[in-house]
């Protein structure tokens, strides 16, 4: 996959996907990922990127030509059509299932706004599709650019080493639930006693049935206590909310979570 980033600080794009699994993805040939400054696309002296808004008001807009030469030199760089995505608060929420999207295409370019934002009609014009990672403002588009890298890479065929390990992941769609969306269970390594408290029975234990079921009961549980807006408790199996009433019980029992 070949993803361009059209920004003011490319490199800080790139340096945050230099580690870790988007690290190697780009060592194996997996990801290529090429960043392209406005500044080198402006002219005059000065290689102005900004101007102050019509109507007034605080903050810079960035100027149509820079982003507009830039796009069409990144959009030259490689034979393939590019899907260009904007990243703003104003954007459609990012979510798994458009990630998935994404990951499946040859091709993106990640337009990075600074200052206020981009003039609109470059937007209208170059951008197939806005995106917001969060409800929260930052001061440009580059941290986002590389949570969606991130997120888009380690879909990608033979980018994580263990090839369950993506579909395990929370936000990962559950079959069995109709496709809906199920929080991880907790996790535990060594020691298993420890002053801050010991490792669930369960777990220790080697009875692989029996940790699935709890590991199913802990996701079922911990997605209604922390976010019910991802559990349609009308389309869970009948063996799903045997685990769920199983897990409500425990809490009412004691008040914390049982295991
Ligand atoms: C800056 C500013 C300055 C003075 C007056 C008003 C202002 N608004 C902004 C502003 O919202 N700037 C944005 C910074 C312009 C687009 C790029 N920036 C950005 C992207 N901030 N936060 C995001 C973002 C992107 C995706 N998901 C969450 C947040």
């Amino acid at each position: 996959m070949r993803i361009d980033v059209v920004s003011l600080f490319p490199e800080f794009v790139a340096t945050c996907a230099g580690f870790g699994v988007v690290g190697r993805a780009q060592e194996r040939g997996l990801l290529a990922l090429h960043g392209w400054n406005p500044r080198d696309h402006a002219e005059g002296n000065y290689r102005r990127v900004d101007d102050r808004p019509f109507g007034g008001g605080p903050g810079m807009v960035m100027l149509i030509e820079p982003l507009r030469a830039t796009l069409a030199a990144a959009r030259a760089a490689d034979p393939q059509p590019a899907h260009v995505v904007y990243l703003s608060p104003q954007g459609r929420p990012l979510t798994q299932a458009r990630v998935r999207a994404l990951a499946d295409l040859p091709r993106l370019i990640l337009l990075c706004g600074r200052y206020e934002g981009v003039d609109e009609r470059l937007l209208a014009a170059e951008v197939d599709e806005e995106l917001s990672i969060g409800d929260y403002v930052l001061s440009g588009g580059e941290l986002p650019a590389a949570v969606l890298i991130d997120a888009v890479t380690r879909l990608r065929d033979g980018v994580l080493n263990d090839a369950d390990s993506a579909a395990q992941d929370s936000f990962e769609p559950d079959p069995a639930l109709g496709g809906a969306l199920l929080l991880d269970c907790p996790h535990y390594t060594r020691p298993p006693q420890h002053a801050l408290g010991d490792v669930p029975e369960v777990l220790l234990g080697g009875n692989h049935a029996e940790i699935a079921r709890w590991r199913r009961t802990q996701a079922l549980g911990r997605t209604w206590e922390r976010r019910p807006d991802l559990l349609d408790e009308a389309a869970l199996s009948p063996a799903d909310r045997r685990l769920l009433d199983a897990y409500r019980a425990s809490r009412d029992d004691d008040g914390r979570a049982g295991d």
